[in-house]
This record gives C-alpha cells, sequence and structure tokens, in this order.
C-alpha cells in the first residue's frame, strides 16, 4: 500500500495521530506537499463524501475525518504555504450563510496567504451583507465565497446583488467556488471568476489584485 493510501484510510478511519504520522512520512519520502494534499487527504475526503451520500457512514464519522483532515493539513501548511511573500492586497473569505463546511475555505485561505494576500476570514455562515461591511470596511480589493451545498450556493447570486445595491460591483471583484459550483452558475449570477480549486483561485486573486 502507498503512502497516499496510508493516509487516505487512516483519513476515512478518522485516526487523526495516524493521519499526522503518514503525512509526515510522506514528507519525509520527498513527495511534494500539493501531490499529498491531493492523492491522500482529499481523495480519503472524496470517499468519505461518497460513502455519506450512500448512507454507509452518519455526520459523527464524517466529523472525525474532517478533524482528521484537519490534522493532517496542518503539517502540509508551511510547505502549501511559502512564507515571507509581501502584500499583494487583502481578500475576504467566508463560507456563505447556511453553510457549516470549511475545509476548501481553509485551504484557500492557506494558498492565498502563500502568494502575499492578506485573507480576512470571516468563517462560516458568512451573509452578503457581512461580506459587504468587511470588504468596503477593510478595504478588501476581492471577495471570496465558498459554498459546498447546493442549497447554498445561491447565496453567491445574493452576494453578487448586494453589492450592486450599494454600488460596489465595479470596485471589488467576486470569487466565487465549491464543489456544486460551476462556470455556467458564475456566469449565471455575473460573478467575477469561478475556480475549481484553492491553487488556482489564489493565482486569480492575485491577477485582480494586481491588475
Ligand atoms: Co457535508 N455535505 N453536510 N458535511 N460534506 C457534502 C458537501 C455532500 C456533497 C455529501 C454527500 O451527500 N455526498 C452533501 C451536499 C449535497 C448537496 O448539496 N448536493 C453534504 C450534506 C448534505 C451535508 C448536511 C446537510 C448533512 C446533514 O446534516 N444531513 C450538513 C450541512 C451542514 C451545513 O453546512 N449547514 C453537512 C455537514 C457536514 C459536516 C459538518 C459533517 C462536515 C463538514 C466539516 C467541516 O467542513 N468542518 C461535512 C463534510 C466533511 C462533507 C464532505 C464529506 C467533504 C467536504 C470537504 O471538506 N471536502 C462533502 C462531500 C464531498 O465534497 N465529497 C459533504 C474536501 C475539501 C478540500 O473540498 O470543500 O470541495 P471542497 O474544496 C475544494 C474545492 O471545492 C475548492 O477548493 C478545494 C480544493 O482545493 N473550493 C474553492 C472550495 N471553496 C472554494 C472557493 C473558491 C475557489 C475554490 O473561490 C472563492
Amino acid at each position: 500500500m502507498s503512502v497516499f493510501e496510508d493516509i487516505s484510510q487512516s483519513l476515512q478511519k478518522g485516526r487523526a495521530k495516524l493521519v499526522v504520522q503518514y503525512v509526515t512520512q510522506a514528507i519525509g519520502e520527498g513527495h511534494p506537499a500539493q501531490e499529498i494534499l491531493d492523492k491522500g487527504l482529499i481523495e480519503g475526503m472524496n470517499i468519505i463524501g461518497v460513502k455519506f451520500k450512500n448512507n454507509e457512514v452518519y455526520v459523527p464519522e464524517v466529523m472525525i475525518a474532517a478533524r482528521a483532515m484537519n490534522a493532517g493539513t496542518e503539517i502540509l501548511k508551511p510547505l502549501l504555504a511559502s512564507s515571507g511573500a509581501k502584500s499583494v492586497g487583502r481578500v475576504c473569505l467566508g463560507t456563505v450563510k447556511g453553510d457549516m463546511h470549511d475545509i476548501g475555505k481553509n485551504l484557500v485561505k492557506i494558498m492565498m496567504e502563500g502568494k502575499g494576500i492578506e485573507v480576512i476570514d470571516l468563517g462560516t455562515d458568512v451573509s452578503p451583507q457581512k461580506f459587504l461591511e468587511t470588504a468596503v470596511n477593510e478595504h478588501c480589493g476581492v471577495v471570496a465565497c465558498s459554498a459546498l451545498l447546493t442549497t447554498t450556493m445561491g447565496v453567491m447570486g445574493e452576494v453578487v446583488e448586494t453589492f450592486k445595491g450599494a454600488g460596489q460591483r465595479q470596485n471589488i471583484k467576486i470569487m466565487i467556488g465549491g464543489a456544486p459550483v460551476t462556470q455556467q452558475f458564475c456566469d449565471e449570477i455575473g460573478a467575477d471568476s469561478y475556480t475549481p480549486d484553492a491553487a488556482s483561485a489564489s493565482e486569480v486573486a492575485v491577477n485582480f489584485l494586481t491588475n
């Protein structure tokens, strides 16, 4: 069994200490952090997602797996985010109202900080009004919204409308992402960018902030 399978299986069992052990081993073997994240941690979480959908595991097991995922991500954090970069601008980031999923959002934060972006993390369950107030008061050039539920992704459209209503649509770029979000949805609601993963989100944010 490869070290990636070890990571994935330990994560699925919610064995945080083993996840940390195998992630550390993978780093020691010279695997790049992004590969460990994608082939080990995210792969394990995707399998949990399928089991969750099929009622083979339930919320408590998923929460324990999420905790193990966070433990593994913590080890990778310094490797994913190269430190010392000069600030290129400010992003206000959050998971939209009604949605508590924060693992993907936290990865977006790590990758953006790694590119020298100052991230104001509003956490989960963030209302359109809160995004607006923070972005304006904290002089953010970009607002980044994450959603994991088909029932909450519509809030991203409300974010766009709230910024329009406040006359802030021209000044601030709105980026969206999360598993159910698509480019087509982005076009429909009139957001500025959809990106499928945290790494590409950080690249687009740098472009918006520097151009
Ligand atoms: Co939830 N959940 N969950 N859950 N959960 C999903 C999303 C689901 C697909 C599972 C399933 O049925 N297969 C399903 C949604 C179905 C749907 O809407 N179509 C679901 C459901 C139904 C629910 C509840 C309603 C279950 C219930 O209570 N009956 C409930 C809702 C609670 C709420 O939010 N109000 C719920 C609860 C939970 C837990 C609390 C148990 C836990 C969350 C823990 C936490 O986040 N702290 C949880 C988890 C862990 C999942 C799954 C298994 C994994 C999500 C995850 O973290 N993936 C998920 C199944 C799945 O996605 N396969 C599922 C790993 C993460 C790295 O990926 O967040 O997609 P992701 O981020 C990616 C990209 O999407 C992207 O970057 C990352 C990769 O680099 N990205 C962005 C994310 N945000 C971005 C923003 C950007 C750009 C890219 O720009 C701004």
